[in-house]
């Protein structure tokens, strides 16, 4: 027997304890064990087999970190027809999360207990895959095509009521995994229950499944696993059980081999390998439970929602009453809006708006909160000042933190008199909804100031990605380049609107040109102008077209008009007909021929802009590993998850076509498409960027 599954003879029961930490995956040692277990208790005259899993969770799946590699055998589907074949009933007992491969062994049991509190899914869908151990062939037999296609293609979790609603679970207790499930074992044995397995169930009815196919590709937005799961239950319905198995393998095997399920997997890994850096080894974060929030506006107000509803208390500054009561009544809508969501009930609502925050205009209020967000006007004087009043009314030991998205943290840092107490905390609009959130650790910040930053995101349920100063960070520095790219094209022949078309095939959720229109046209407006005034370098290539949109006053979706026109609505955009003629009268002034632009020509700059100015934001060192940028821009930038971030689809495109593409376009313009040294670095060694990112956490 191996040790990850123990065994017990209890009252002619076999127990079965996995014991796999942290998540009870499935790996193969795992895999083994329940074989063995299940021979051994035949073996041996039990009269009923319960599984349950030890610490956390049941099984929260296959082992992910053994796709890719040779399978090991015994693979879980034999894993899971072993179980169901067992001559005795077989029980299991859920907690935790009992996820993918987790419930096809649940599936596979004959029947099933959870406490409350367990969760159940299929969430293959979410790494490119399907389930793959029978899950796409039992579910639909169990709870009928309907909760099955619902389940298997959303990959959500649900709760152990749900579940025992739709017939997944038969019964749920309170208790002790090993202590529900020994009871009902016990209870199935002297009533004599039979083994019930869901193979020989009758196949389910079916849906008219090419429409179904055709409508979850479409909601999918270019990810292909939601889809060809519908044909695996598809199978479920039309062929006898072993068949329908065999082709569940085909097209589990399918997306098992495709980029897709590549670049998921490595999403998953990079948003749990951001939060682990060797400088916070061992470091403590300071205790975070009263933060103060400065200025009320949109970031505020969602920075100060989003402390709230990860139950911190919440003290927010503003200029005026009547600009505090605003505050007020912005964050009473996003709480409204949780409220309607059912993320909370009205007697928290109530709570968190009534007593756990305090709206206030004096700075004094602040004396007992632990960490401070300044989220006012991006301005250094005004953000200065505003410092200098923190140093007087912070107690010692508080985090002093700024929301700026690309000032110089160690100029504000330095305005104070405890610059190892400031930090940078980068957020996105709306703060309460966006995931990300870049910390960004200046010169002199300490320590543990910095992990109080991620112990912060972590509360707030935030992915936090450690970033170093310079002008935009990680996020907004990488954007300003291959925004760059985009204009260049504009000015060279391509139209905004063939631009935001491509990009959003390739799989962003917006193409550049919409989200300017979202995030106001009056910030990049603002940018330039600051760029200009601080000096373009020499030969840089420069627009004005979008200037002149923003001199009219349209500033995108707040004014209804932008790079598109909003008459019909935010969601039925339609070009704004001002804006070509601007395009052409500047191609005429710069004395620019057009030319046409094919779609793949577009992607291909747009995300060399990306990959090599990326190259430079990790070889200077501010983003500390290439899996750093890419979860930056699938938490912050709409960046499609399935094609894992832009290092990733670098790697998997191959390092030196880029780089060969980055100095053919040098030729023509030296100054925008200078290669990363850190790029040529690689191709110069063969090597590419999940090897740094291998380096790093080696
Ligand atoms: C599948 O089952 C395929 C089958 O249908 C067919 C097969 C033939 N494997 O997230 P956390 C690690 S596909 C390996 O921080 P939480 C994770 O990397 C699978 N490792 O904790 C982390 O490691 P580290 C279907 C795994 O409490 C540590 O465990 N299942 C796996 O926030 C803690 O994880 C899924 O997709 C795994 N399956 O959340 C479930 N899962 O500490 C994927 C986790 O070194 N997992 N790890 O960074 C989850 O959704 C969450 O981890 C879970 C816990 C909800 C379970």
């Amino acid at each position: 027997m191996s040790d990850a599954i123990g065994y017990e003879l209890i009252d002619d029961i076999a127990v079965l304890a996995a014991d796999n930490p942290p998540v009870n995956a499935l790996g193969q040692a795992v895999r083994q064990g329940l074989v063995d277990g299940i021979a051994r208790a035949e073996r041996e005259g039990a009269k009923a087999i319960l599984i349950y899993g030890k610490g956390r969770t049941f099984f929260a799946g296959a082992d992910i970190r053994e796709f890719g590699k040779p399978p090991l055998e015994p693979g879980l589907p034999e894993v899971c027809d072993r179980i169901e074949a067992a001559t005795i009933p077989v029980v299991v007992a859920l907690h935790g999360t009992a996820l993918g491969g987790g419930l096809e062994v649940a599936l596979g049991a004959h029947y099933r207990i959870a406490v409350p509190s367990a969760r159940v899914g299929l969430p293959e869908v979410h790494l490119g895959i399907l389930p793959g151990a029978g899950g796409t062939q039992r579910l639909p037999r169990l709870v009928g095509v309907d909760s099955a296609l619902d389940l298997i293609t959303s990959g959500r979790h649900v709760k152990a009521g749900a579940a025992k609603q739709i017939g997944l679970i038969d019964r749920i207790e309170e208790g002790e995994p090993r202590e529900i499930g020994l009871a009902y074992a016990r209870e199935l044995v002297a009533e004599g229950a039979p083994r019930r397995a869901v193979s020989e169930m009758p196949n389910p009815q079916g849906a008219d499944f090419d429409t179904v196919y055709e409508q979850t590709l479409a909601a999918s937005r270019g990810q292909i696993s939601p889809a060809t799961a519908v044909r695996a239950v598809q199978a479920a319905c039309e062929l006898p059980f072993e068949q329908g198995m065999k082709r569940e393998r085909e097209l589990f095997m399918e997306l098992m081999n495709s980029d897709q399920r590549e670049g998921l997997i490595h999403a998953f890994f990079a948003e749990r390998a951001v939060a682990r850096l060797p400088e916070l080894d061992g470091v403590a974060p300071r205790s975070v439970k009263a933060i103060g929030v400065i200025g009320g506006g949109t970031m505020g107000a969602g920075i100060a929602t989003s402390a709230l509803l990860s139950g911190l208390t919440v003290t927010l500054v503003e200029m005026s009453d009547d600009a505090a009561q605003a505050a007020k009544g912005r964050i009473g809508n996003n709480l409204a809006g949780a409220l309607k969501r059912g993320k909370i009930n009205q007697e928290k609502h109530d709570a968190l708006l009534n007593e756990a925050l305090t709206v206030t205009t004096s700075y004094d209020d602040l004396a007992r909160a632990d960490l401070v967000i300044e989220a006012v006007f991006e301005d250094m004087d005004v953000k200065k000042q505003v410092f200098a009043k923190l140093d007087a009314a912070c107690k010692p030991g508080a985090v002093l933190a700024t929301n700026t998205s690309y000032l110089d943290v160690n100029e504000i840092a330095a305005s104070t008199s405890r610059p190892a107490d400031v930090i940078g905390l980068h957020f996105f609009s709306p703060a309460h909804v966006m995931k990300l959130l870049e910390i960004v650790v200046a010169d002199k910040t300490a320590p543990e100031v910095t992990a109080t930053g991620f112990a912060l995101g972590k509360a707030m349920g935030k992915v936090s990605v450690r970033a170093g100063v310079c002008d935009g960070f990680i996020g907004n520095r990488i954007l300003s380049t291959y925004r760059t790219a985009a204009d260049h094209m504009v000015l060279d022949g391509a139209t905004p609107y063939q631009i935001d078309a491509a990009l959003e095939k390739f799989g962003f959720a917006m193409g550049p040109f919409a989200v300017a229109d979202l995030a106001g046209l009056d910030i990049g407006w603002a940018v330039r102008k600051r760029k200009r005034a601080e000096g373009l370098p020499e030969g840089a290539r420069d627009s004005t077209y979008a200037d002149k949109l923003c001199e009219d006053g349209h500033f995108g979706q707040k004014t209804g008009k932008g790079y598109y026109d909003y008459a019909d609505g935010p969601r039925k955009r339609k070009p704004n007909a001002e804006v070509m003629p601007l395009i052409e009268a500047e191609r005429k002034e710069q004395g620019i021929t057009r030319r046409d632009f094919s779609d793949d020509e577009i992607v291909r700059r747009y995300m060399a802009a990306m990959v090599n100015e990326a190259a430079k934001v990790v070889g200077e060192g501010i983003a500390r590993r290439p899996l750093d940028v890419d979860v930056t821009l699938l938490y912050g930038y709409g960046f499609p998850r399935y094609r894992g971030g832009p290092m990733k689809w670098a790697d998997m495109q191959g390092l030196e076509g880029l780089l060969e593409d980055i100095r053919t376009w040098g030729k023509e313009d030296p100054v925008f498409w200078q290669p990363a040294p850190l790029l040529e670095k690689l191709v110069s060694e063969g090597r590419n960027f999940e090897d740094l990112n291998k380096e790093a956490s080696a």
